[in-house]
């Protein structure tokens, strides 16, 4: 087990005196330090009456509780500089060497040497990151562990990270980007993914990596098997504009519409993806999510009080089938 936390700090270009200070000015916001640390620790999860070990990202070090599936989210604003310290004392692992853990922040432009990616020379020892967000990054992307993927990714090693346009005060605009067109009332995070429970106990270069078998689909960390047990729910308002962050941590395909109680699809507006800006906004009535994608969409609740159920269908690699018990729900009522 390595101890020591290897501090690596880059300032990206920044006058040093303004980034000491947390207050940096990046075009029209004035910006903000945020400082955060995770730590990683074991925690259950009862998948439809089947206990899984996960590891997972604690919110913070100093209460040392369960860790959290998906971790804790990073929300900061365009021009924000994030101070992101992984701190692995006492995390649990698997054997060298395959050991330790990193953070990699999947979609965001950092120098390689701060990827978190072991193959590319990046540390397993801990990290911290100075990150700084440029504007017209606002959208959807991910911080996970990129030690032996297989098998970290599966243990519950990742989460949400948002970036956020600012007005000119430096508070968050209840917007996807900077364009008005992409303001909302109400916003969630869909973040998906799948448990193969052989890959949880498999370690090292076991052929159990070589054939992944999901049996539990989750958004947000949970099942949602039924319209009447929805892994999420959302308590809006007639008439209102929603927003979804779809944030693709799953191993397999995946299928998202918007059905109304009727089953029948409800179009939507995708305004971001892989957390950069459509040349023009697309009206779908589906979207395909694949690993690691992410996208921001927008729709209009209807005028008159009713529920809408966001949908994922999770779907084999091999044939595009969906998997039995695959179709995970989520609930919007108005
Ligand atoms: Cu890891």
């Amino acid at each position: 087990m390595r101890a020591t936390l290897k501090k690596r700090v880059l300032f990206l270009g920044l006058p040093a005196a303004a980034a000491l200070a947390g207050l940096v000015f990046a075009g029209r916001a004035e910006a903000a330090t945020i400082n955060k640390t995770v730590c990683v620790r074991n925690v259950t999860k009862t998948l439809s009456g089947t206990n899984v070990n996960f590891w997972g990202f604690t919110e913070g070090c100093m209460g040392m509780g369960a860790g959290l599936v998906p971790g804790p989210v990073v929300e900061m604003g365009e021009g924000d500089t994030l101070n992101l310290t992984l701190n692995v004392m006492m995390a649990p692992e698997e054997a060298a060497p395959y050991n330790g853990h990193t953070i990699h922040l999947h979609g965001l432009d950092v120098p390689q040497a701060e990827d978190g990616v072991p193959e590319t020379g990046a540390s397993v020892s801990g990290d911290t990151y100075t990150f700084t967000a440029k504007p017209g990054w606002a959208g959807s992307y991910i911080y996970h562990c990129h030690v032996h993927t297989v098998k970290h990714l599966e243990m519950g090693m990742y989460a949400s990270l948002i970036i956020r346009p600012k007005d000119a005060n430096g508070n968050f605009l209840k917007q996807i980007t900077s364009t008005a067109a992409t303001a909302y009332d109400y916003v969630q995070n869909y973040l998906i993914s799948t448990v193969d429970p052989g890959y949880h106990t498999a370690t090292g270069d076991s052929t159990v990596f070589a054939d992944y078998n999901p049996l539990y689909f989750l958004i947000e960390g949970k099942e949602g098997k039924s319209k009447t047990a929805p892994a999420v729910t959302l308590a809006a308002a007639t008439g209102k504009k929603v927003a979804l962050r779809l944030i693709g941590l799953h191993s397999v395909n995946a299928r998202f519409t918007l059905r109304d109680s009727n089953g029948s699809a409800k179009s939507f507006t995708i305004h971001t993806r892989d957390g950069r800006s459509l040349p023009a906004p697309e009206t779908v009535s589906s979207v395909s999510i694949s690993p690691g994608q992410r996208y921001d969409i927008l729709f209009t609740l209807p005028s008159t009080s009713g529920t809408w159920y966001p949908q994922v269908e999770f779907q084999d690699l091999w044939n595009g089938n969906t998997y039995t018990g695959g179709t995970v729900y989520g609930k919007i009522t108005f």
